[in-house]
């Protein structure tokens, strides 16, 4: 008998903390891209600019800037330090201000930044299961705290946009670091 609807493969699947599927766009961050974020300014100095720290998938089905479209992403944050602070994502506003996010983490442990336009900071811990709903307006960082990869989803909002400046500018008031073997927030 003709099956009229067979039940179609997913377009997209997560396999292996990576995602696979058609038009995956993948991007990556070394410590060359990064050096401005760490505070230890000696420290980086004696990096390889080349050692990498993160890598990004992301499914993207409309056009960036469209309003009503979702994309979707993983993030593989690699363990790591410059100093004793920890490997993390550069960190960013969303452009248009009211556009939120979901994190969750899928792997390994972190912790999760976030800073208002007070400066006021918030830090969650991520871990495999854990849910993270960053709203409009807030900057947003993952700080990858574990000996293994993080790696963590992500939800937003395709007109959402992404504002880098401004957190290199005058970024997070506070660093996570590695005292005495458990992470640590330092104020700056
Ligand atoms: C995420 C981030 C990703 C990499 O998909 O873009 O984790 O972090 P940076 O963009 O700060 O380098 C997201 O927040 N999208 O909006
Ligand atoms: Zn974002």
């Amino acid at each position: 008998m003709d099956n009229k609807f067979p039940i179609e493969p997913p377009v997209h699947r997560f396999s292996d903390q990576m995602m696979v599927g058609c038009e995956v766009v993948h991007s990556s961050r070394k410590l060359n891209d990064l050096a401005d974020i760490f505070v230890d300014r000696e420290a980086i100095g004696s990096c390889d600019p080349d050692t990498p720290v993160y890598e990004v998938d992301a499914y993207m089905p409309v056009a960036e800037g469209v309003s009503g479209g979702l994309y979707l992403g993983v993030t593989r944050i690699l363990p790591g330090k410059v100093g004793r602070e920890y490997f993390m994502t550069k960190g960013h506003f969303h452009r248009l201000e009211t556009r939120p996010e979901f994190y969750w983490g899928m792997q390994g442990e972190g912790v999760l930044l976030t800073m208002d336009r007070n400066c006021r900071v918030r830090a969650e811990a991520m871990f495999a299961g854990s849910i993270h709903y960053i709203a409009g307006g807030l900057a947003h960082r993952v700080v990858n705290t574990g000996n293994a990869q993080l790696s963590f989803g992500a939800c937003w909002p395709s007109d959402a946009g992404h504002n880098y400046e401004e957190i290199l500018h005058a970024g997070f008031p506070v660093s996570v670091q590695d005292r005495d073997g458990e992470p640590a927030l330092i104020e700056l």
